[in-house]
């Protein structure tokens, strides 16, 4: 197992979008070994494959809270089949934008489909953090990212300051 650097605004390829996994093989199981290391050792409550360079729709996440007992759940090719109607408002961060914060709103309940590793097909509806994270997670899978949920002023600021700081890094 190995930690993987994580892809940072700017970069490109947090824009694209991450292609459906055909059949899952032992790199995508060393790939899932891979993202739950990255996760934890950050540490995040979810990774999506495109964080760590590579851009197949993969996706791990552990929303258990603080002492709990962990409950590490990996998706591949995720997505969501409802949504509830009432919305819920929740101050996100992300690993590819470290120490910026946002409040987006999103449905409180959803229900995701997804593959485990072994191909076979589950459902499970999620609440609370894990509702929040899937919807973020399968936003990257999308090239997405939870600051275009927020207001045009707010998402154009925080790519500056980044753009800034990656020229100032890569510069040196
Ligand atoms: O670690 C993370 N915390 C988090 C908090 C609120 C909403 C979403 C998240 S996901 C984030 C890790 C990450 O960037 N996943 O893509
Ligand atoms: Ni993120």
């Amino acid at each position: 197992m190995t930690i993987r650097p994580l892809v940072i605004l700017p970069d490109p390829l947090l824009r694209i979008v991450s292609d459906v996994v055909a059949n899952a093989d032992g790199a995508t199981k060393a790939l899932i070994d891979d993202m739950f290391e990255t996760m934890y050792d950050a540490p995040g409550v979810g990774l999506a494959a495109v964080q760590v360079g590579v851009t197949t729709r993969i996706v791990t996440m552990d929303a258990s809270r603080g002492d709990d007992e962990k409950q590490p759940l990996a998706l591949i090719n995720p997505e969501i089949i409802w949504s509830s109607d009432a919305l819920n408002e929740y101050e996100e961060g992300c690993l590819s934008i470290p120490e910026f914060y946002g409040v987006v709103t999103r449905p409180t309940k959803v229900g995701v489909r997804f593959l485990d590793l072994d191909g076979k097909v589950l459902e499970r509806e999620m609440d609370g953090l894990a509702a929040t994270v899937i919807q973020h997670e399968i936003d990257h899978l999308n090239g997405k990212l939870f600051i275009d949920h927020l207001s045009r002023l707010k998402r154009e600021r925080v790519i500056k300051k980044f753009q800034k700081q990656a020229r100032r890094e890569g510069g040196e």
